[in-house]
C-alpha cells in the first residue's frame, strides 16, 4: 500500500483550506484499562471520557513500551524507544542529573517548526536539570504549567485534601523538597495545594486556546494530568462525590477536566479542526489497593510487561474527520509523533523512529501499519533485550518479572517477589481468546498446533531482529543524583530541603 505524503494527505482530508488541526493529547497517570466506564468500569464517573470515546475511534489494543511513567512519556513525545532515548532504568528523581536529551525531537518540538503555539500543563517527568535545561521550555513547549515530576516525589502531607485546613493523611517521599509548580521556569507555589491544581491547568489550557486563535496559529496542547496518580486528591465539586471513593474521585475531575477542555474547543469554534487523543502513561498501580486503577480483565499492572501494565484506553476524536466506532488494530504511543506529522505536514525528525503513522486508521482510508509490538523491562539490559512481543494475536513473553507497583493483586506473578524468570520456549498467549494472558499455549496439556508453531518462530525471529536491531542510548536515568538540582522557591536557603517552602495563602 502507498502511504499518502503530508500534502495528499490535506487535500484528501480538506486540510489543505482549513490548515492544519489543533492537537489536544490528554494523558492519564497511571489509568488501567478497566477504569474508565467505556472500557467496562461498574462504579467509575466518566461521562466526558465516555461521550468523547462514543464519538470517536476507541482502541482496543492500543500499547505503551514501557509500564512506568518516565519511559512512555519519553516513547509519546518522541516516537522512540524508551532504551534508544536513555529512558531507563526506572523513573527521573528530583535530584536527578538526567533528563530526556536535548538532541531528541519532541513532538512539540516538531509542531512549533510547523506555525503551532505549543503548550504543556501537567505532570513532565522528562528530567529538571541544572538550571532546568530539561524542563518542557527548553523541549519545544513555548508555555508549560506543571509540576516536574509525580506528586509523590516530596513530602505531601495535608496537600491532598478539602478543605485546606484539614489534616490529611498520606506521607509520600520525605526528606525531599515539596514539589514545585512551575509556570514555565519559575516557581509559582511550593508546594501548590493539590485540590485546585486542575482548575488550574484548565484555566491554563483556555488561555492557551484562546490566544492560538488569536494570533491566527493552530494550538498544541499537551494535558497531563497528575490523576489518577497516588495519592489521590481532588476539589470541592469531586472529593467525595464519585461513588468509587478518593480513585474514583480523582477520576471524576480528570474527566470534568476533559468535558471543559471540550467546551472550550467548542466555544471557540474549533470543534472540526481539533484533534483529541486521550490515553495514558501506564497501567495501574494496584499496591495502593482501592486507592489505585484496575486493569479490567487483563493481568497485572503498571512495571510489568503483561497486558494490564502496557494495555492502556485510547481515545482518537475528531469532529467530521475520524468516523466514531471501536477498532481492534494495533496501535502504540510510540505512533503519535508519526501520525500527527502526517496529519499536520510538520517536518519528520530525522532519526531512527519505532512509531508508525496511524492516520490512514484514524481518517478511514487504511488499517493500521503497526503489526507488532514490543514491550520493555523499566530496567533494561541488553543482553536480555525485549521482554514480551505481541505479532498478530499472539504474545510471547522471553522474560517476565513482577513488580511492587503490581503488588495485592490476586496473581503472585505480578509481584514484586516474583522474581527475574527467563521463559525458554516463551510463555505464549492468544489474546484473541484470552486477553488475561491465563493459558500458556505451549504449558503441555494440549496438543500445539501448526499456526501456534508458526507463530512461535515468528515471535522469535521478531525478538531477535529487535535485539540486534535497537541499540541502547547511554542511560539518562543512571547518571546519579545531585541534590543541589532540587528545585527551591527560595534560592541559598538552609536547612534545605525543608526550607524550599512556598506555600500558598486559602482565604
Ligand atoms: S510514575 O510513579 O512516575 O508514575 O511511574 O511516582 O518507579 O520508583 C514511580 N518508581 C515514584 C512513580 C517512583 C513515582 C516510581
Ligand atoms: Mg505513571
Amino acid at each position: 500500500m502507498r502511504a499518502l505524503g503530508p500534502l495528499a494527505l490535506a487535500l484528501a482530508t480538506g486540510l489543505a483550506a482549513a490548515g492544519p488541526p489543533n492537537i489536544l493529547l490528554i494523558l492519564a497517570d497511571d489509568l488501567g484499562y478497566g477504569d474508565l466506564g467505556s472500557y467496562g468500569h461498574p462504579s467509575s464517573s466518566t461521562p466526558n471520557l465516555d461521550q468523547l470515546a462514543a464519538g470517536g475511534l476507541r482502541f482496543t489494543d492500543f500499547y505503551v513500551p514501557v509500564s512506568l511513567c518516565t519511559p512512555s512519556r519519553a516513547a509519546l513525545l518522541t516516537g522512540r524507544l524508551p532504551v534508544r532515548t536513555g529512558m531507563y532504568p526506572g523513573v527521573l528523581e528530583p535530584m536527578s542529573k538526567g533528563g530526556l536529551p536535548l538532541e531528541e525531537v519532541t513532538l512539540a518540538e516538531v509542531l512549533a517548526a510547523r506555525g503551532y503555539l505549543t503548550g504543556m500543563a501537567g505532570k513532565w517527568h522528562l528530567g529538571v536539570g541544572p538550571a532546568g535545561s530539561f524542563l518542557p521550555p527548553h523541549q519545544g513547549f513555548h508555555r508549560f504549567l506543571g509540576i516536574p515530576y509525580s506528586h509523590d516525589q516530596g513530602p505531601c502531607q495535608n496537600l491532598t485534601c478539602f478543605p485546606p485546613a484539614t489534616r490529611c493523611a498520606g506521607l509520600c517521599d520525605q526528606g525531599l523538597v515539596p514539589v514545585p509548580l512551575l509556570a514555565n521556569l519559575s516557581v509559582q507555589a511550593q508546594p501548590p495545594w493539590l485540590p485546585g491544581l486542575e482548575a488550574r491547568y484548565v484555566a491554563f489550557a483556555r488561555d492557551l486556546m484562546t490566544d492560538a486563535k488569536q494570533q491566527g496559529r493552530p494550538f498544541f496542547l499537551y494535558y497531563a494530568s497528575h490523576h489518577t496518580h497516588y495519592p489521590q486528591f481532588g476539589g470541592q465539586s469531586f472529593a467525595g462525590h464519585s461513588g468509587r471513593g478518593p480513585f474514583g474521585d480523582a477520576l471524576m475531575e480528570l474527566d470534568a477536566a476533559v468535558g471543559a477542555l471540550m467546551v472550550a474547543v467548542e466555544d471557540l469554534g474549533l470543534l472540526r479542526d481539533t484533534l483529541v487523543i486521550f490515553t495514558a502513561d501506564n497501567g495501574p498501580e494496584t499496591m495502593r489497593m482501592t486507592h489505585g486503577g484496575c486493569s479490567g480483565l487483563l493481568r497485572c499492572g503498571k512495571g510489568t510487561t503483561y497486558e494490564g501494565g502496557v494495555r492502556e484506553p485510547a481515545v482518537a476524536f475528531w469532529h467530521g474527520h475520524i468516523t466514531p466506532g471501536v477498532t481492534h488494530e494495533l496501535a502504540s504511543s510510540l505512533d503519535v509523533l508519526p501520525t500527527l506529522v502526517a496529519l499536520t505536514g510538520a517536518p519528520l525528525p530525522n532519526t531512527t523512529l519505532d512509531g508508525l503513522n496511524l492516520s490512514p486508521l484514524l481518517l478511514g482510508t487504511g488499517k493500521s501499519p503497526r503489526k507488532s509490538m514490543a514491550f520493555y523491562s523499566p530496567y533494561p539490559d541488553e543482553v536480555r533485550g525485549v521482554f514480551a512481543v505481541r505479532s498478530g494475536k499472539y504474545k510471547a513473553h522471553f522474560f517476565t518479572q513482577g513488580s511492587a507497583h503490581s503488588d495485592t493483586t490476586a496473581d503472585a506473578m505480578c509481584h514484586a517477589s516474583s522474581m527475574l524468570t527467563a521463559h525458554e520456549p516463551p510463555l505464549l498467549f492468544d489474546l484473541s481468546v484470552d486477553p488475561g494472558e491465563n493459558y500458556d499455549l505451549l504449558g503441555g496439556g494440549t496438543k500445539v498446533s501448526e499456526e501456534v508453531l508458526q507463530a512461535l518462530k515468528k515471535l522469535q525471529l521478531l525478538k531477535a531482529q529487535l535485539d540486534s536491531a535497537v541499540t541502547f542510548g547511554p542511560s539518562q536515568i543512571g547518571q546519579g543524583q545531585d541534590p543541589t538540582l532540587e528545585i527551591c522557591c527560595r534560592v541559598g536557603c538552609r536547612p534545605r530541603p525543608d526550607c524550599c517552602l512556598c506555600p500558598e495563602l486559602h482565604t
